[in-house]
Formats: structure tokens, sequence, C-alpha cells
């Protein structure tokens, strides 16, 4: 790392100890840009660094709610307003019970480059809970997404901060906190939440929109060495929005998905996983992926282990940070590995991603390559502003064009600084150059 660089990210790391996410995510950015720095003294000048990696506010609040034996559960919520120099702060709310400030604020800090990427006007933010929705009845998520949005709707606003899903919130969830922000405001303020029902103000392809955009964004890498996902070997990682999506997404593309897993174990299909028993199973009966296996033949069950033990042509990690380490990215490389496409947020670690790299394997960071899910929030928003809603086909449209369009730039930014197909680098220093020219142009705000 440069040393400026890294003089700025001792002191980022000291004032934010235990962050070890965060840490993490800031330590990525920074490896990347050290020539945009040569360049444009400017951004050391205007300390665009040090001002990026201090969110512009930080909310944490209790959450009390009472369960369905009517005892009193108290979780802790998180609001982290990270970046508004392009736009109000966006970005999705996790409730998963590993939530604390420091996965937030990697979240918050990652959406900030990938909401610039977008070329939409949004800023960068992210939120959630320690709350485990995990076995919890219809009625007890309501009244926890109730007591969430008591708190929260006081910071959130068509043009202040503008929350969505992630892990553990979809749209039964975003309906409980809609309904409780309306009620709250007396506001029928369409715009400040994405992820809508469609019957209300929501827009088609938002729930599709991250898992089919991170397979475009990986076809656009394939196509750069002539290939595509006709006839790959595809392994997905989770089986909740983005995994089921990108599974269908791969498939539609000529690709056989042949495994994915939950936090429990994985599954194994030849002959290509059966999406809509898929989705029946999670969407429908909220159930676990176990219970694929008793409703299809010749599918293994592999209870605990790795879905990265099995071989691939394409990984598409789309579960969570972290979930590929460096000996599984070897496994994977020796055994045919082609491409990654990072559907979840910093699901490769360091050591993994280096091990991509230094295969030359078509690696997709997931601030590019799962941008299509913010980005059709954002197409949301823009619906929402003009009172209008648009047809599947528009939409989808819309996503196609905006990945191929991150995609393009992230390559023409690696070119650019002398490292053709380093999309990590394309990536940071896209999503960076944006927002600091902002952020300068704004005065030390
Ligand atoms: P869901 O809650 O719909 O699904 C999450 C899936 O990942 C589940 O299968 C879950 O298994 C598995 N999973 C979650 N945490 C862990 C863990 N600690 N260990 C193993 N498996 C785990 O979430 P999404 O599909 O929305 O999100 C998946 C990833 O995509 C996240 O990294 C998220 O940040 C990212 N992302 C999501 C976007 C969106 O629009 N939803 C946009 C961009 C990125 P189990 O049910 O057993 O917990
Ligand atoms: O990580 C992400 O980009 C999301 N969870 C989606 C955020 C959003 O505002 O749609």
């Amino acid at each position: 790392m440069d040393a400026r660089l890294e003089a700025i990210r001792d002191t980022v790391l000291a004032r934010n100890p235990g962050e070890a996410e965060f840490h993490q995510a800031v330590t990525e950015v920074f490896e990347s840009l050290g020539p945009v720095h040569d360049r444009h003294p400017e951004f050391l000048e205007g300390a665009v660094l040090e001002r990026l990696c201090e969110p512009e506010r930080q909310i944490i609040f209790r959450v009390p709610w009472a369960d369905d034996s009517g005892r009193f559960q108290i979780n802790r919520g998180f609001r982290v307003e990270f970046n508004s120099a392009l736009g109000p702060f966006k970005g999705g709310l996790r409730f998963h019970p590993s939530v604390n400030l420091g996965i937030v604020k990697f979240l918050g800090f990652e959406q900030i480059f990938k909401n610039a990427l977008t070329g939409m006007p949004i800023g960068g933010g992210k939120g959630g809970s320690d709350f485990d929705p995990r076995g919890r009845s219809d009625a007890e998520i309501m009244r926890f997404c109730q007591a969430f949005m008591t708190e929260l709707y006081r910071h959130i606003g068509e043009y202040t901060d503008v929350p969505a899903g992630d892990i553990g919130v979809g749209g039964r969830e975003i309906g409980y906190l809609f309904g409780q922000y309306k009620r709250i405001t007396n506001r029928y303020e369409s715009g400040v939440l994405t992820g809508k029902g469609i019957s209300w103000g929501g827009s088609l392809v938002r729930p599709e929109a991250t898992g089919f955009g991170t397979v475009i964004f990986a076809e656009e890498m394939l196509k750069t060495r002539g290939l595509s996902f006709d006839g790959q070997r595809v392994v997905v990682s989770g089986s909740g929005n983005v995994a089921i999506n990108a599974i269908a997404k791969a498939q539609a593309l000529g690709a056989t998905v042949v495994a994915c897993s939950d936090s429990s174990g994985y599954i194994v299909d030849e002959a290509g996983i059966d999406v809509d028993l898929l989705r029946q199973i999670k969407e429908v009966e909220r159930g676990r992926l176990k219970e694929y296996q008793a409703r299809r033949s010749a599918v293994d069950y592999v209870d605990g282990g790795s879905v990265w033990d099995v071989d691939a042509t394409v990984a598409l990690p789309c579960a969570t940070q972290n979930e590929i380490d460096g000996d599984a990215a070897a496994r994977l490389v020796r055994n045919g590995l082609l491409a990654v496409g990072e559907g979840a947020n910093m699901p490769s670690t360091p050591d993994a991603v280096a091990v991509f790299q230094d295969a030359r394997i078509l690696f997709g960071p997931g601030k590019a390559a799962n941008a299509g899910g913010v980005a059709t929030s954002a197409l949301e928003m823009q619906q929402n502003a003009s009172r209008d809603s648009w047809s599947f086909a528009h939409t989808e449209e819309r996503l196609t064009e905006i990945m191929v369009g991150i995609h393009d730039r992230c390559a023409a930014t690696a070119d650019e600084y002398g490292d053709p197909g380093n999309y990590v680098l394309g990536a940071n220093i896209g999503g960076f150059v944006k927002v600091a020219d902002a952020m300068l142009a704004q005065g030390l705000i």
C-alpha cells in the first residue's frame, strides 16, 4: 500500500478498534488508490480519505418488542449514514444475529463506492439489527419491524436516507416497516424505502435485480475471453434472494447450477437446480434447504461443510462476507475455475482474492457485481418520484444497461491505470473518483 495512504489507514484502524470487517473493507479499497493520489494531489490536500472513512452520522438505538409469549425482548438497531455526496444515503437493512457496528460500517463503506458505480444519484449507508428472524412467527416479525421503525423513522426520508432489504429483510419486512413509517408520519412517502410490493409503490425486477445483475456482470467478464454462461458448471452459495435469482438467470443463459447452500449445509443436484422447487421451499414455505433433497431424485445433501468443495467453472458467492477463504479459492482454481461473480458483499477473504487474481481468474468484486440490486432500487425511486410504474421488460433492460455500463467502466478504469482485467482496481478507483470529486466540489463538509 502507498505509504501516504497507509498512514491514513492506520489512523482509521486505531480510531475504530475491534471493527474487523470495517478494517478489511477500508484496507482493500486503500490498496487500490495509490495511483489515483499520484494523479490527483487535491484529494490528499482535501482530506478526502479521512472524511470518507468517518461516517456523516451513526445511529445506534434500542429496539424493545414483545414476543408471542409476552416476554419483552431487547435488540440493538443501527443505521450508519456514511456519505451523501452523490445523493441521499442509500443501502439495505440486515437482520441477523451477527450484526454489529463493524459489520454495518463495512457494508456502508462498500455501499458508497457501489452506489457511485451505478451512475445513479445515491449516497451510501447501511443499517440493521442483531435480531434473529429464524424461527420467529409472522406476528413477531411484524412487531419487531414496527419497533425498529418507531426509532428509525426520525432519521430517514425520501431526500435524506432510503433503506431497503439485505440479509433477513425482504418484501415482508419492508411492508411492515413502510406501514409503521406511514402511520407515524401520516405521509404516504413512497420513496422512503425500496423493495416495496408492486401494488404499493414497488418496482418490477427489484426482487430479481441483485442475482440477475451479478450474472449479467459475470457474463460480460466471460465475453472478454470469448466465453459465456452457456455450458458452464456453476456453484452458488446461499439460497436467499440473491442466490435464487442468480441461479435462475445463470440457467436461463444455458449454465447448469449444480449446488447451493444455506447456513446448515448444501445440496448437489447434478441435473441442475430446480428453481421452482427452491423458490417454493425457501420463499413460500420459508423452510430449510435440506427439504429439497426429499422432493427431488438424485440429490445429495451435505450437512455442514462448505459448498466450495464442489467443483465449478463459475462460482457465484451469494451468502455472506468472508465465506471463501484462500484454501477454498486455491481448490476451486486447481479444479478448473474460470470466473467469480460476487453476489454477496465481500464474500472472498483477502487471501482468496489474491489467489483468484494471481491465477488470472475473472474476478468481479461485490461492489461492482452486486450493484444491480441498489441500482434497481434507484429505478424504484425514479418511478416513485414520477408516480409511474414501468414494465418488467423496460426495467430489466435498464438493469442490463446499468450492469454492462458498470462492467465497462471498471474494465476501462483498470486499463487506464495499467492493470487490464483487474476489476477490483477498476471498481475501487471508478467509484472513489466520482465520490471524491463531488466531495471536493461541495466544500469542507
Ligand atoms: P437472504 O436473507 O435472502 O439470504 C441469505 C442467504 O445466505 C441464506 O441462504 C442464508 O442461510 C445464507 N447466509 C446468511 N448468513 C450466513 C452465514 N453467516 N453463514 C452461512 N450462510 C449464511 O439475503 P440476500 O440474498 O438478500 O443477501 C445475500 C448476500 O447478498 C448478502 O451478502 C447481502 O449483503 C448481499 N446483497 C444483497 C442485496 C439485495 O438486494 N438483497 C444487494 C446486494 C448484495 P440461512 O437461511 O441458513 O441463514
Ligand atoms: O448491499 C446492497 O446493495 C443491498 N442490500 C441493496 C441496497 C438497496 O438500497 O437496494
